[in-house]
């Protein structure tokens, strides 16, 4: 075959392509009325605080990606938030570890991991993605080019952490790496009045885990994952089971496929369920959006609630779950 024809071939095959994602993406506008844009939904009560200032941006017709940056600031620098930047329980030998990433509506993501002393990773990780050819810097290397970016060196270690993590030494209960209760990270997404959506997630991670280990807050797929044909997805709980199945790719996905964001989400934590043994030990969530700004979540265990904020006020939702009473 000649290289034109190959080319040919190549051309024609990446715009039948195009035309399908472009057919199933139509099919969250099919069912909407009308476009919810401008809408920014987060994890947990702490998302409440995060949305004002992602609305903040959002209502001044500013981009998503400015407002899930600014939003989840908001915990990252809030010493009583215990699961996110300062303050955030440290690993099992006292260090707060963090883990970030941020997506936006062109593909364009960055992502750091094990990052310690820096207050704001979700800044880091968009300086990576912005200033840097790659999508993910760890440890001290991730460290190192922050204080470049210009970035200060702060102790996150708040006493009441510290005190904690103590207690938790001396409990005798150092097995136990992770339960349903000591986790709680912010993954926000927003869609704008343009209608480009993007996300961001920022953790401490599992409190007094391992040294060294890394969840699925700062993995592109796992944590978060932004189609801006489609939808956006982020996760909350214990990051192994999301990295063992790719969550968010796979809600955002099964949006593509024709799902509600609701429906998306309940999938794929039954995905989770009928292909982890141990899914039961553990709490995940799911959050999803949509292009037309319909969103929703599911969850494993009852107690998992999510911050909206649009143009009819602001929310807190209980998530549907896998087990609880009347699930
Ligand atoms: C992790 N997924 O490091 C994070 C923890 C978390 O709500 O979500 N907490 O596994």
């Amino acid at each position: 075959m000649t290289a034109t024809r190959r080319g040919f071939l190549k051309l024609s095959l990446l715009s039948s392509i195009a035309s399908a994602f472009a057919a199933s993406s139509k099919t969250a506008f099919a069912r909407a009325e009308k476009i919810n844009k401008p809408v920014v939904i987060s994890t947990w009560e702490h998302g409440l605080a995060a949305n004002k200032a992602a609305w903040d941006v959002l209502k001044k017709n500013g981009r998503a990606l400015d407002a899930v940056e600014q939003g989840v600031r908001v915990p990252e620098a809030d010493p009583l938030v215990r699961t996110v930047g300062l303050g955030g329980y440290p690993d099992s030998e006292g260090n707060v570890t963090l883990d970030a990433c941020i997506m936006d509506e062109n593909m364009n993501c960055g992502s750091v991991a094990y990052l310690q002393d820096i207050l704001h990773p979700i800044s880091v990780a968009r300086k990576v993605m912005e200033e840097t050819p790659h999508v993910m810097l760890v440890g001290a290397g991730a460290k190192k080019f922050a204080l470049e970016q210009g970035f200060a060196q702060q102790n996150l270690l708040t006493e009441q952490s510290k005190q904690d993590w103590l207690a938790w030494r001396h409990s005798g209960q150092q097995k136990k790496q992770i339960n349903i209760e000591n986790h709680d990270t912010i993954g926000m997404l927003a869609l704008d009045t343009s209608g480009n959506l993007s996300g961001a997630c920022t953790t401490s991670g599992a409190a007094f885990k391992l040294p060294g280990r890394v969840g699925d807050s700062p993995i592109i797929g796992a944590g978060l994952y932004v189609d801006n044909e489609v939808g956006a997805a982020t996760a909350t709980g214990m990051g192994e089971l999301m990295m063992k199945t790719v969550g968010c790719h796979l809600v955002v996905e099964l949006m593509r496929q024709g799902a509600s964001p609701q429906e998306a989400c309940q999938k794929a934590v039954e995905r989770i369920a009928t292909r982890l043994d141990n899914f039961a030990e553990f709490q995940v969530g799911f959050l999803a959006l949509n292009k037309a700004g319909e969103y929703g979540a599911y969850c494993i265990q009852p107690g998992f609630n999510y911050a909206v904020k649009d143009s009819r006020g602001e929310q807190l939702i209980d998530g549907k779950n896998l087990l609880g009473e009347g699930a």
